[in-house]
């Protein structure tokens, strides 16, 4: 396994997020990434090496560009509304529901942050344009590195991606890296690409970047998101659109699923995944349907994380992971890289 760390994910730091009518400490912070790091040099899965910077024209192929100014910008506009900001996380406040209009991008930095967000859970800090971006890049590299030979690498770094859409935040991310880092692949000459979510929540922003394609096949498994973060997106009747009609996979589990169902679903995924026949694969790889995850309600426990990691090596496909959830900091390096090490001794 090939790792790719992204040592600038800690310039995002954010303080709180809201939850109920108050605001709680982040729990997607820096010490998640150390964890998996600390845990990948106790094992010794393989070099870890430090990413290239991509061009910023990459980002396009996924982002908007007025989405891109926004985010780039969004830390200097923050303290611009006032200098006391310098010490505050930013946070929308308003949001363009239905019959609003976000054809328009308002001149308010205020009513910008409600433009291009979904929640009230994803602080933007002072580093989370720079850790966002370098994040991308390490998503690219692990992508592109499979491009060059390598069976199995792994993109280290947060924020993480998989909510976040063409042109807005949320559920902690920010650019999506697991939809660069596909999109690099075809760029460079990939014809099928196929990216399995097995993070315990909707991967909402790479389903809408590909729902109309067929040369990205995308399947989920998730918790109901009748129960369970995004909420409006991530049903089982979500097949795809136009061309891409059939190419849209979601496998919703109910709140609380056994381990042996979602196991069942790993394998229903494998089988399309199979059908696809793609070139490569993404794993948006959330660890967050661990037992002991305080954000969720799966039952994984740490050893099923090998048998994870295993059957995505039986597909027999060059696989770039990056890496999503997982909020049970102590457990997350383990979990973790038992998926990469059941990857790399399957077979
Ligand atoms: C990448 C990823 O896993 N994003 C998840 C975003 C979930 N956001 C909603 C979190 C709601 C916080 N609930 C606190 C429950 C405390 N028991
Ligand atoms: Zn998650």
């Amino acid at each position: 396994m090939l790792t790719f760390y992204n040592e600038l994910h800690s310039q995002h730091r954010g303080r709180h997020e809201f939850f109920r009518g108050e605001l709680v400490p982040c729990f997607e912070k820096p010490e998640r990434v150390d964890q998996v790091l600390a845990e990948l040099g106790r094992r010794g899965l393989g070099q870890i090496v430090t990413p290239h910077s991509v061009p910023p024209m990459t980002l396009e192929r996924v982002h908007t560009p007025r989405y891109l100014a926004f985010l780039r910008n969004a830390w200097t506009d923050w303290v611009a509304l006032d200098p006391a900001n310098a010490g505050k996380d930013a946070f929308p406040a308003v949001w363009p529901v239905r019959t609003l209009r976000s054809d328009i991008e308002p001149d308010n930095f205020c009513a910008k942050l409600g433009l291009y967000s979904m929640d009230s859970g994803t602080p933007i800090t002072s580093g989370t344009w720079i850790a966002a971006k370098s994040g991308a890049d390490c998503a690219v590299n692990a992508a592109h590195a499979l491009r060059l030979g390598e069976r199995g690498t792994f993109a280290l770094t947060r924020p993480p991606g998989h909510h976040a859409g063409a042109d807005f935040y949320g559920g902690y991310c920010f650019l999506n890296n697991a939809a660069l880092a596909a999109q690099h692949m075809l760029d460079d000459g990939a014809r099928k690409v196929a990216i399995l979510d097995i993070d315990y929540h909707h991967g909402n922003g790479t389903q809408s970047i590909f729902y109309d394609r067929n040369d990205v096949l995308f399947v989920s498994i998730h918790a109901d998101p009748r129960s369970e973060y995004p909420f409006y997106l991530g049903h089982a009747d979500e097949t795809g659109h136009g061309a891409g009609l059939g190419f849209n996979v979601n496998l919703p589990l109910p709140h609380g699923a056994s381990t042996q169902a979602w196991f069942a679903a790993l394998e229903t995924a494998c089988l399309r995944l199979q059908m696809f026949q793609p070139e490569a694969l993404v794993v948006s790889l959330g660890v967050d349907t661990f037992a002991g995850d305080p954000l969720s309600h799966f039952g994984l426990q740490s050893a099923d994380y090998l048998r994870v990691g295993e059957r995505i090596a039986y597909l027999g496909l060059p696989t770039a992971f990056i890496f999503e959830g997982g909020y049970a900091v102590k457990e997350l390096g383990v979990n973790v890289v038992n998926v990469l090490e059941g990857f790399d001794t399957a077979l």
